[in-house]
């Protein structure tokens, strides 16, 4: 006979310590209603279907955007706020020059004030995650309270959410705190605040991507690396992807680059035809969590689910698999419309916009109709490129390493460091023009070591040494490179085509790995000859090849005085290894 199933726990009995903070949270901020995200697509849906009612969102043509939806944030609210984000630890040194710094008590008395109240009339969503694949021992969970429908639904493509993640922190007992809320948008009223010595975050007044997602930033790199560094592992702004050569062999690669410099890109990108038989499989495109195994290799996982990535420039010439995956339940924000109800952005080879990223007629002498920093929401699963190990508990071993930047000169296309040790300078020395992913000038070089300047949760300089703690520690340890592809001519326009192309350099990577690959010390570390680069069914001029490998040694002296400048404000903290690698180069160049 068979027995009906028990119905299962309210979510709000499942763990004790989440349902103590969710009703402390609820009495400071007085919502109308609570409701627990249980995780289930249905659920999503149902959310998704009563902000179109309420005109929060609107459904795109479901005909060639089946399942897609557009949001438009305040336009005042539309990228991440750098200088209104903090680190809030006992000892400001702690936090470092690289960090903005409050005290925790003075901090919780700001946020207490802005959040008393700030939900009534509101609904206060309640969202367990857990960051990493749900049965690694790796992944760690937080749960996101937020009076945001649309912070509740992109958690819900980005992280493992809902009823799996709470049993899990029921059976742990930690999580990371993150309490969310819009507030009401004011710029001046709006803080990202996090305590990572008490594992929280507290986020007021913004809506919008990492300022507003807090599993994604917030905890999985400004509170992880915290963790990290006490317990023996990195959590690094880097893309993780997986490269199968013709031979079969299967490598997997990391890579670091400031915001929209193109690591979703690099993550996804699709060998050119004159490169038959490789493939490549995206584990990540933003986020790696970094361990070192028992096997003297370092292994990587994905914290997240999803991606939250750039628009404009998604093109089927830039990168097919990312255009083909945004055609289906994909959340956009900020993009232009058409007028038949289809997405439209800059880069994009057909339609005509209509509508700007406002909401108002598209009038071409106010700017882009898609705001620069648009984004697509969207599932990796529906990635076609997307690997089999995005849910490997151990995830995956990492054979190399890349730091990049955006530089229109100075960086060549690529470079290989001495070993680790040169490789964490290279990191350290990481600059890039910036672009519209944070709130600010565009196009303006600054220090990013190893793009984590917006979101390492500690000094740098203790990071940097943390770096090389976990490099002697690994017997088979990735080597390092560094790459550019923004590098431009006189007339602004590119040297390297990139996208698909960046293959070329990969591979030469892997086959330096292997020790088949040529190079010649050109002072900053190896690079490769213009032979040692499969150029094979390229339209790249000999000339143009060699202008993106060549290393101005004057311009370089310059770069290495700027860089030991920069390290010096780390003062005592900084570690003796990296002054000595830079004097190593600094001798090389005839500094
Ligand atoms: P975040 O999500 O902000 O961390 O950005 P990201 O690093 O994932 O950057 P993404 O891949 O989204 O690329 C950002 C912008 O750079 C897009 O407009 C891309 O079209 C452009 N881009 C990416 N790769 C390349 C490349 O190889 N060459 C050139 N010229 N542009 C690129
Ligand atoms: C970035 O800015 O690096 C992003 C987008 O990936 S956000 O989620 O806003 O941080
Ligand atoms: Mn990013």
């Amino acid at each position: 006979m068979a027995t009906a199933s028990p119905l299962p726990k309210p979510m709000s009995q499942l763990s004790r310590a989440v349902t103590e903070w969710v009703e402390s949270v609820r009495a400071l901020t007085q919502p109308a209603e609570v409701r627990w995200c249980e995780g289930t697509r249905a659920e999503r849906e149902a959310l998704m279907a009563e902000l179109v009612r309420d005109g929060e969102l609107l459904r795109l043509d479901p005909h060639a955007f089946p399942d897609c939806y557009l949001y438009r944030s305040d336009p005042a609210d539309v990228a991440r706020v750098e200088h209104l984000t903090y680190i809030c630890t006992a000892s400001k040194e702690d936090a470092g020059p690289n960090n903005n710094w409050m005290d925790p008590q003075s901090a919780h008395a700001k946020m207490h004030e802005l959040f008393r109240g700030c939900m009534r009339a509101r609904t206060l969503y309640v969202i367990p995650y857990c960051m990493g694949p749900i049965d690694s021992p790796l992944a760690r969970c937080g749960v996101e309270i937020t009076d945001s429908a649309y912070v509740a639904i992109n958690m819900m493509i980005m992280t493992r959410s809902g009823r799996a993640a709470l049993e899990r922190i029921a059976r742990e007992g930690t999580f990371v705190r993150g309490l969310h809320s819009t507030g009401e948008l004011d710029p001046n009223r709006r803080f990202i605040m996090h305590f990572p010595e008490e594992l929280s975050i507290e986020s007021f007044g913004s809506g919008y991507g990492g300022n507003a997602l807090l599993g994604k930033k917030c905890h999985a790199l400004r509170i992880a690396s915290w963790q990290a560094r006490d317990e023996g592992w990195l959590a690094e702004h880097m893309l993780i992807v997986g490269l199968r050569s013709p031979r079969g062999e299967t490598h997997y690669v990391a890579a670091a680059f400031p915001s929209a410099c193109g690591k979703t890109n690099l993550a996804m990108l699709i060998p050119p035809d004159s490169m038959p038989g490789w493939q490549v499989f995206t584990v990540g495109d933003d986020i790696a969590w970094l361990h070192p195994g028992p096997d003297g290799r370092l292994w990587a996982i994905n914290p997240e689910a999803g991606y939250f990535g750039v628009v404009p420039g998604t093109n089927p010439q830039t990168n097919r698999n990312a255009y083909e995956m945004i055609r289906r339940d994909t959340l956009f924000t900020n993009v232009a419309l058409t007028a038949d109800q289809r997405p439209w952005w800059e880069g994009l080879p057909e339609g005509t916009p209509v509508i700007d990223w406002q909401g108002r007629p598209y009038d071409p002498s106010r700017g882009p109709a898609a705001h620069p920093n648009s984004r697509f929401t969207v599932a990796s699963k529906h990635n076609p490129c997307c690997s089999t190990h995005v849910d490997d508990p151990r995830g995956v071993p990492i054979s190399a390493i890349i730091f990049g930047g955006r530089r229109r000169e100075v960086a060549p296309l690529v470079y290989e460091a001495r070993d680790w040790a040169h490789g964490v300078l290279v990191g350290a020395s990481v600059a890039s023009e910036t672009t519209a992913a944070a709130v600010g000038q565009v196009g303006v070089v600054r220090r990013d070591p190893m793009a984590m300047q917006p979101f390492c949760g500690y000094n740098f300089a203790d990071y940097w040494r943390h770096w090389l703690t976990v490099g002697a520690k690994l017997t088979r340890p990735p080597r390092i490179f560094h790459v550019n592809w923004f590098r431009r001519d006189p007339q602004g326009k590119f040297l390297w085509p990139g996208y698909g192309e960046n293959l070329r350099v990969l591979a030469w990577m892997l086959e330096r790995c292997a020790d088949k690959a040529g190079a010649v010390d050109g002072g900053i570390g190896l690079l490769p000859r213009p032979e040692d680069l499969n150029t094979q069914g390229m339209a790249l001029e000999p000339e143009t090849l060699r202008a993106l490998l060549s290393v101005d040694a004057e311009l370089w002296r310059k770069e290495i005085a700027e860089t030991g400048a920069y390290l010096e404000q780390y003062g005592e903290r900084l570690p003796a290894q990296l002054t000595a690698e830079l004097a190593k180069s600094a001798a090389a160049l005839g500094a």
